[in-house]
């Protein structure tokens, strides 16, 4: 418990102080994303900005990753930060997914282009099966990239933040945590 208030606090601490990724999953450490039909590979995000890193044609032509937002969390922003075409391709789907408790399907179509770069795609894809607006609550949600083309690469950030309220519990654990050390 006292753990998990540390994680928290410092969690909250990376998160004011703006620093880099909260968490990483980099294809080329932890291996190719699953398809749509096996997955998908479940990424364990906490607050902060959890950076995704991805290429096409491991495996398969599709990387469909998912992740779980906890009590006192929102999903805030899912935001492009790379893709680099091959092959002829321009674009490549990137599409919303969602588990609300009877298995995963896709909420949103959508797609990316290179000037994407920079968009929080929270404000591009249709977000009325998982709430209607971002932030989004607790919940199962996941991204597909689909139809790309060997040699592309990308990557996106999926930023996570404390809900409203959350601070303060996080501020008294944190507190707590720091009496008992004296
Ligand atoms: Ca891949």
């Amino acid at each position: 418990m006292n753990k998990i208030n540390v994680t928290g606090f410092f969690a909250a601490l990376a998160l004011v102080s703006g620093a880099a990724s909260a968490s990483i999953y980099d294809e080329s450490v932890d291996g190719d994303l699953l398809s749509v039909g096996d997955g998908p590979t479940m990424f364990d995000v906490s607050a902060g900005n959890n950076s995704v890193f991805g290429t096409i044609g491991d495996t398969d032509f599709e990387d469909f990753i998912g992740f779980t937002i906890e009590a006192g969390e929102e999903l805030t922003a899912i935001t492009l930060t790379s893709f680099i075409t091959a092959g002829g391709n321009t674009s490549t789907g990137f599409r919303l997914y969602t588990d609300q408790g009877a298995g995963w399907f896709q909420a949103s179509s959508g797609s990316m282009v290179p000037g994407d770069v920079g968009t929080n795609f929270l404000s591009v894809w249709d977000l009325s099966d998982v709430g209607g607006s971002a932030p989004l609550g607790p919940g199962s949600y996941g991204v597909v990239l689909a139809e790309f083309t060997a040699g592309q690469t990308y990557s996106f950030d999926i930023t996570v933040t404390p809900a409203p309220g959350s601070l303060a519990l996080l501020g008294l654990g944190g507190l707590a945590v720091s009496r008992r050390r004296r």
